[in-house]
Order: structure tokens, then C-alpha cells, then sequence
């Protein structure tokens, strides 16, 4: 794209995007005072390459990652440039940890995606003078991609074959977890499990934060800390739990140690001047691997497959911006022949590839991965949580647009640090969130070192059952968000939804930042404030069904509900299915005998996968596709593929009782 060149996007002789005339490099302003009196000087000013596009009134702007602020970014600015900011996030917030360069466009009810593909620093303008947008970049390639709908769906289906989409998760990684930085030996893993057992709430994976390792050095474990660590795993695994483990980038400066020793011999880590570049991150000095390089990749996914040997289940990477704790990697430090500038924001997305590589070479398992940092596309390899937030309203508040962002770049496994990572939960935050939390794909309560102590159990008695209530309930929708997984193979639809996704039509509800759909059917709006114990439920037209009260129904509108401390209100569309398991079903890794399908007023189908919840069998056809059909209250139902033992009961319950079929 030549600088000027006016191009056209149109649908039905629509103009969708009109570039200006002057779409060029822009002169910078002097802004050095500022600087000079301690402010924070925007970085984005000096620009090389913009493209800048006529705004007009009915256009408004979502994706770009997890960025902070609201869903629609219409008037904000943002960056790609993967940062770890440990200040809180707020609105104003220029980058995160991750970098989607992409957007959406929605004008009336046309929508247009562009996608630039440029792994440097690039900036975007969502119309900050009310005239136009644009999006900007100093270096790389002037490279985007334009994607048309004409509907949402369609435009996120081309959009995430071109980028990739995640393959089956294992279906324990659905389960809840417990997380805190750090678990530091048995001892204290024991009295987690201990804790969970006499608060009678469930809890399917259990994490490592860096102190498991022996000073921070990447894939050793800590002899003082865990001198069994591979028969202490097994006997967690014979109880029924599974293990995940933190891995950072940064390997320790260390000769003797055969990470260190084996990266400097093959020239694995980057350079700077003709010498390996060192900073700092937890082990102290520290190099970075070239994950850029499929050599480094594979050397590294090897080392994964050595912990996964050990029984570690599922890989954690974090600081992977990279992050670095003695000042910003120089833009030409070396990762083999490619310049930080160019990589920065692409490491993370590297590290995720090596780690998933590595599991899924070393077992017949299915990889499961969390990443901090990534890239467009990412979503291949991993799943995402939206790093350090904080235990305030704000960020439990922003747990929905961040969400539902990512899922509108692509990504559909995301999650937040339950209770918030960084400060002092409440009892009513913690409340509040794992109200919010159940109905995310990652499912974890994780905390900061040295802060107040998260896990329910440190609670009183009523935080306790309030909790329980919620991950009880997250195991019973397992089949529903395993659904979603299965779904988004053939349409890249994410979990998690804004409600114009689902409701094209319905204007009033497009940039809501305080409700989200799960999938086509559950409409969740929490309490999002202290001290109210009620929401402004917005309903898009239709008919809503209460879901723990089948006989209540509104039509679309505006209403105030009450949501005491254990309420968050969830209205389902009429005629959906929702299959559940049984209540006390959290042995995640058993497909249960029983199925049960919640049939709400009015007529709909549904489409029910079952498969082992692991494993690459479903790739050989071991699983039943179902096709269930919701007469008003009567089932009716198809096999659409059998491959696998299916249940031995299925039951339908209805407003008019219940009905048990035998498959
Ligand atoms: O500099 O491993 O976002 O989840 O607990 C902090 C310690 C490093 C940042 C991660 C957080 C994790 C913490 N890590």
C-alpha cells in the first residue's frame, strides 16, 4: 500500500474504510519539556509509516488484544509492544502484555477486520481528534490484511483460520485451580489440598510458582523444597489432582549448569555487540533464548518434555515480553540474525510454540499451556490469562471487556487471576469474582507473594459456601464450555462473547462492558461494585429465561435485580439446551455415565460433543456427536457420529419435569 493511495472496502456499494488523502508520515511535537518535568511522555509520537482513515459517527472499534479500558476503543490510542507494567491498569494503559494487531470495525451492521502484519511497534489511533483513525509504525513491513464478515461470526471464522485456532484442550484444564506465588514445598501443597478438602469445595489443578525451582534456574527443581518431586507429582495425580509449573525465558548466568552450558555451546541465546546479552530477571544475571529459532525451539521443547516426564502437566510461561529487570532489552540486541525490535513481540508466541511442541512430542496427552506474552495467532499453542491485575473493583470490572477482546482477536482460552494477583482481597471481591470467574475458560484463584491469602478456605463460613456454590457449578457446565471448545474448531468462535455478537440488531447493546455471553445461550451480568447487592440487567430483544428458576422469564429491556453476596444472575435464551453433568461431578478426567440437558422454553437445537477429555482417540473417530432438538420442554435427538462408549443415561429436564432416555 502506497502512502495516499485511496482504497475501498464496500459492501453492497458501502464504503466501509476510505483512507485519506494524506495518510503519511507525521511530524512530531516537541515534547521534551515534559519529559524534562517527569511526565510520561507518549513514545508513539515519532512515526514513520501511518495509514489514516476518514472516521465516521456510526464506527466503532474492538480486538486488539487485552487491552485495558473499555470493549469499544472508538477515541483511544494503543500500542503493540508487549510490556510488563507492574503499576495497576488502567483505561490510559498504551500497551499490555501481548500484541493482537488486529481490529474490527463495526459501522451499522457491516464489520470489517484489518489485520496488520508487523511484529514491530505499532500504534493505533481510534480517532483521538474525531475526524479519522489510523494505525502507525516506524519499521517493518506495511503489510495488512482486510477481512469482511458480512457478519461478526463470519468475519472471526476467516479471520482465525488465516491466524489458527486451538485444537481440543485437554478437558481438565477446564477444571478449577489454585495458584499463589509460591507454594514452596510438599507441606504447603498438602495443606492446600487439606484446606479444599475440609471446605468441602473441589480443586482440579494445583500450580507451581517459581520457587519450585532451584534458584530460579529453568527446568531444575528445588532439592530442599521438593526432593521427590517426581514421586511427590505421581502421588498427586493417584489423588486425583494435576500439576502445573511456571517456566520463565530468562536462564540463569551459571557455568555448571547444563541449560546455561548447553545454550552457550550452541549459540542458542541472544547477542549484543558479538557477546551474549545479559540482564536481569529472577535468577539474577540472566540470557535470553532465540525462540525465533526452530533449533532453540526444539532444544527447549526437549527440556519441557524432561518436566513433563517428571509428571508436570500443564507449562506456565511468564515474563516472556520479554521482561527484564535492569532497563529495556536495546532495540538491536541479537536473536541470531533478528533484531529485539522486530522479535520483542513475537517471543512470547515463540516460547508458547517451543512449550507446546514439547509436550506434545514428549506424551500422548493433549498440551495444555498458559502464556503472559503472545502475538496474533498464538492461540495455536496456548492459553492466556491477562496477567498481574489487582485485588480492586477496577480490575474486576475490566475482567470483561479484557475477556472478551481477546476473544474478538482470536483467542479463545483466557481467564484472570481470580480475587486479583497484586494486594488484599475482601471477602466480598473474592465473592464477586468467583461469580465472574466460573464462566471463564481458565478457572484459577492467584495471588501475589506476600499479600493477604486468597484461597476460600481463609475465609469465613459464608465466603466458603458462597465459593463452593460457584465452582460447583463451573463442573457441572464442564460439558457446555468443552462444547465451546469443540465449536470454536470449525467456527474460531471464542467462549466468551460481547453481546453483539450473539444480537447483531439490538444497537443498545453493543458496547456493554458489564455482561457477556457463554456461547450462544448463558447471559451472565455480575455485581461488579462494593456494597451493591444488585445489577441493571440489560437483556437484548428476546425472551430470557432465569437459569436457576426455569418458571421466571423477561422479555429484552432494561431491569433492576436483586444479586445478594452468593447471587450473580444468568438468563438463558429460550429455547437453548444446556447439558450439565451431575451435581458433584469434579473428577474432570472421568467421562460421567450421565448427561443431563436443561431444555428452556421454546425451540432450539444443540450440538453435544463427547470424547474421552484427552488424548488424540477423537482424531480416529473416538466420539459421539449429538444433535439435541428442544421442542418446548420435549427432546428429541440424532447420533450424528459414534465412536466412543456413550453415556448410559441421558436425562432432559424440563418446566414440565423430567424425562430419562437411554441413549
Ligand atoms: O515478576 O512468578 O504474572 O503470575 O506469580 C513477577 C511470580 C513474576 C509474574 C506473573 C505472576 C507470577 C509472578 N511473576
Amino acid at each position: 500500500m502506497k502512502d495516499g493511495l485511496l482504497i475501498e472496502a464496500s459492501s453492497a456499494s458501502k464504503i466501509l474504510l476510505e483512507e485519506t488523502k494524506d495518510s503519511k508520515e507525521e511530524a512530531s511535537e516537541d515534547l521534551s519539556l515534559m519529559a524534562k518535568e517527569g511526565h510520561e511522555v507518549n513514545s508513539s509520537i515519532d512515526r514513520g509509516i501511518s495509514h489514516q482513515f476518514i472516521l465516521h459517527e456510526d464506527e466503532h472499534f474492538y480486538g486488539l488484544g487485552d487491552h485495558t479500558g473499555p470493549i469499544d476503543l472508538r477515541g483511544y490510542k494503543k500500542e503493540c509492544w508487549n510490556s510488563d507494567n507492574p503499576a495497576a491498569q488502567v483505561d490510559t494503559f498504551l500497551s499490555m502484555y501481548k500484541s493482537f494487531p488486529f481490529f474490527i470495525i463495526r459501522k451499522g451492521n457491516d464489520y470489517l477486520g484489518l489485520y496488520l502484519d508487523n511484529t514491530f511497534k505499532t500504534i493505533f489511533d481510534f480517532g483521538l481528534d474525531e475526524k479519522t483513525f489510523s494505525f502507525s509504525f516506524k519499521e517493518g513491513p506495511d503489510d495488512f490484511y482486510l477481512f469482511y464478515g458480512p457478519t461478526l461470526k463470519e468475519l472471526l471464522a476467516a479471520f482465525t483460520k488465516a491466524t489458527g485456532r486451538m485444537s481440543l484442550p485437554p478437558r481438565w484444564s477446564l477444571g478449577y485451580g489454585q495458584c499463589r506465588w509460591s507454594y514452596h514445598n510438599e507441606a504447603e501443597l498438602e495443606s492446600v489440598i487439606e484446606g479444599y478438602k475440609k471446605a468441602d469445595i473441589p480443586v482440579t489443578t494445583l500450580y507451581l510458582d517459581i520457587d519450585y525451582m532451584d534458584g530460579y534456574r529453568v527446568f531444575t527443581t528445588s532439592e530442599k523444597s521438593f526432593p521427590h518431586f517426581a514421586s511427590y507429582l505421581a502421588s498427586l495425580h493417584s489423588r486425583g489432582y494435576k500439576v502445573i509449573t511456571i517456566i520463565d525465558p530468562g536462564v540463569k548466568e551459571d557455568k555448571g549448569y547444563s541449560i546455561y552450558d548447553e545454550g552457550m555451546k550452541n549459540g542458542y541465546f541472544a547477542t549484543y555487540k558479538g557477546k551474549t546479552y545479559v540482564n536481569e530477571v529472577w535468577p539474577g544475571r540472566s540470557v535470553y533464548p532465540s525462540f525465533n529459532n526452530a533449533d532453540v525451539r526444539k532444544w527447549w521443547g526437549d527440556n519441557v518434555g524432561l518436566l513433563s516426564s517428571q509428571g508436570v502437566d500443564g507449562v506456565w510461561c511468564d515474563m516472556n515480553e520479554p521482561a527484564s529487570f535492569r532497563g529495556p532489552l536495546p532495540d538491536d540486541v541479537l536473536f541470531g540474525k533478528e533484531e529485539h525490535k522486530e522479535i520483542h513481540n513475537v517471543y512470547g508466541y515463540y516460547m508458547a510454540e517451543a512449550t507446546y511442541e514439547g509436550l506434545k512430542g514428549h506424551t500422548a496427552k493433549r498440551p495444555f499451556v498458559i502464556t503472559r506474552a503472545c502475538f496474533t495467532g498464538a492461540s495455536k499453542f496456548t492459553s492466556v490469562w491477562t496477567g498481574d491485575n489487582q485485588s480492586i473493583y477496577d480490575h474486576l470490572r475490566l475482567a470483561i471487556p479484557q475477556q472478551l477482546s481477546l476473544g474478538l482477536s482470536g483467542m479463545p482460552f483466557v481467564g484472570t487471576d481470580i480475587g486479583g494477583f497484586g494486594g488484599d482481597t475482601t471477602k466480598e471481591l473474592l465473592c464477586r469474582w468467583i461469580e465472574l470467574g466460573a464462566f471463564s475458560p481458565l478457572f484459577r484463584n492467584h495471588s501475589a507473594a506476600g499479600t493477604k491469602r486468597q484461597e476460600p478456605y481463609y475465609f469465613d463460613k459464608e465466603t466458603i459456601d458462597i465459593y463452593r456454590k460457584w465452582v460447583n457449578f463451573r463442573y457441572q457446565l464442564t460439558p457446555y464450555m468443552y462444547d465451546l471448545f469443540y465449536n470454536h474448531l470449525s467456527t474460531g468462535l471464542p467462549p466468551l462473547r460481547p453481546l453483539f455478537m450473539e444480537f447483531p440488531d439490538d444497537a443498545s447493546i453493543a458496547n456493554l462492558n458489564t455482561e457477556f455471553m457463554l456461547g450462544p445461550s448463558i447471559l451472565v451480568s455480575p455485581v461488579l461494585s462494593s456494597g451493591e447487592n444488585n445489577v441493571l440487567l440489560k437483556l437484548p430483544q428476546g425472551r430470557w429465561i432465569n437459569f436457576f428458576d426455569m418458571s421466571e422469564s423477561k422479555n429484552g429491556g432494561i431491569y433492576a435485580l436483586d444479586a445478594s453476596l452468593s447471587e450473580c444472575p444468568v438468563y438463558i435464551r429460550s429455547g437453548s439446551i444446556i447439558p450439565l453433568f451431575e451435581k458433584g461431578y469434579t473428577n474432570i478426567d472421568k467421562t460421567p455415565d450421565t448427561l443431563t440437558l436443561l431444555l428452556f422454553p421454546g425451540e432450539g437445537s444443540y450440538i453435544h460433543y463427547e470424547d474421552a477429555g484427552d488424548g488424540y482417540g477423537y482424531i480416529k473417530g473416538e466420539y459421539n456427536l449429538y444433535e439435541f432438538t428442544n421442542h418446548d420442554g420435549s427432546l428429541t435427538y440424532r447420533l450424528l457420529h459414534e465412536g466412543y462408549r456413550r453415556y448410559k443415561k441421558i436425562i432432559a429436564r424440563s418446566l414440565s419435569g423430567e424425562t430419562t432416555l437411554l441413549p
